[in-house]
């Protein structure tokens, strides 16, 4: 028999695996990670070590058992429209069907969003001919929310293209706003019920700071870079996200799933490695947060493991921040 996976360290250790989206399906814990690979290839701001060419689906029974590892659940060579680089994936499940949203960049060298369908939670899953029409940049987050409606979020800077969507159409050489102007902020768009494309085109989301105003680009230990992720709590929805170059994931709230979003702190300090990458889960009457860091490989960027922890709210619904190593 394994042993239970403890907090703050790795899941599993015979594959290196990063920017976890967990939920709960079946009473069981899944989660939906990048799978890292080892490879001697060049790293840069262009995110080019991040060639990344399959999914595996992860689940424990609970915090107390071992972490299963379902096997390869998509793989690249099986989805028609996509490249390479199979970046931060999520899942959602409504009518009576498993969806796996996941970014790839095109025969273009553009990175979209596609959905791939399976009848389990851990696959196999079976992806769409093409990629989400008017879907762009990474890191798809998908929100169930009560009421049935489905949103996704996403986007990320620099590897992940955002700045070049400004005008609404892919500028190659476009670059981020001027540092005292508004960061851009993550999209959100709402799905059609069959839960296979958007309902209308995308629209960028504000996040601002206590006083209403919108956070600058120049505001690097607060302003979006990627990794978005909205879960709700107490009536609010917490939108958290990577704040890339300080890499501190942090969270505004909001009584609205498309904000704005006002800024509230830290959820985790930097960890080991260049990115930090996470989903927020409810299992049972507590709440975790699933991250990555480079520990395992010895801080190597490109090779990271998925982790866990408990996270704790203060009576006025903030967040306790984490520090993953004390
Ligand atoms: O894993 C590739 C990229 O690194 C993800 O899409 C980002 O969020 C960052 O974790």
């Amino acid at each position: 028999m394994e042993k239970p996976v403890r907090p703050n360290e790795p899941l599993v250790t015979h594959i290196f695996t990063a920017d976890p989206s967990a939920h709960v399906y079946d009473g069981k814990i899944y989660i939906y990670p990048s799978h890292d690979l080892d490879h001697n290839g060049p790293d840069n701001d262009n995110g080019d070590q991040y060639a990344m060419e399959d999914y595996h689906v992860l689940s424990l029974d609970d915090f107390n058992s071992p972490c299963v590892d379902h096997g390869e659940a998509l793989h690249l060579r099986d989805i028609p429209w996509a490249s390479q680089q199979l970046w931060a994936p999520d899942a959602a499940y409504k009518n009576n069907t498993y969806y796996l949203y996941f970014p790839a960049r095109d025969k273009e060298g553009i990175f979209r969003i596609g959905v791939a369908t399976s009848s389990s939670p851990a696959g196999p899953f079976t992806p769409q001919e093409n990629y989400i029409p008017g879907s762009f940049s990474i890191d798809p987050a998908v929100l169930v929310d009560d009421d049935n409606r489905a949103y996704m979020y996403f986007g990320g800077l620099w590897g992940g293209q955002l700045e070049k969507w400004q005008t609404g159409t892919f500028k190659p050489d476009a670059e981020g706003p001027a540092l005292d102007a508004p960061a851009l902020g993550p999209q959100f768009a709402e799905l059609t019920d069959d839960m296979l494309s958007f309902k209308s085109a995308p629209q960028e989301i504000s996040i601002v700071d206590e006083d209403g105003n919108p956070l600058l680009a120049g505001d690097e230990d607060r302003r979006y870079f990627e990794g978005p992720w909205v879960h709700k709590y107490n009536g609010y929805y917490y939108l958290s996200y990577s704040t890339g170059t300080t890499h501190t994931l942090v969270y505004a709230i909001s009584k609205n799933p498309q904000g704005p979003y006002v800024f509230k702190g830290k959820i985790l300090t930097p960890v080991i490695g260049w990115t930090t990458h996470h989903s927020i889960v409810q299992f049972q009457d507590k709440w975790y947060l699933f991250y990555h860091d480079s520990s395992l490989s010895g801080g190597v960027n490109h090779k990271r493991s998925v982790k866990y922890t408990e996270l704790h709210y203060n009576p006025d619904g903030t967040i306790q921040t984490i520090d993953p190593y004390k």
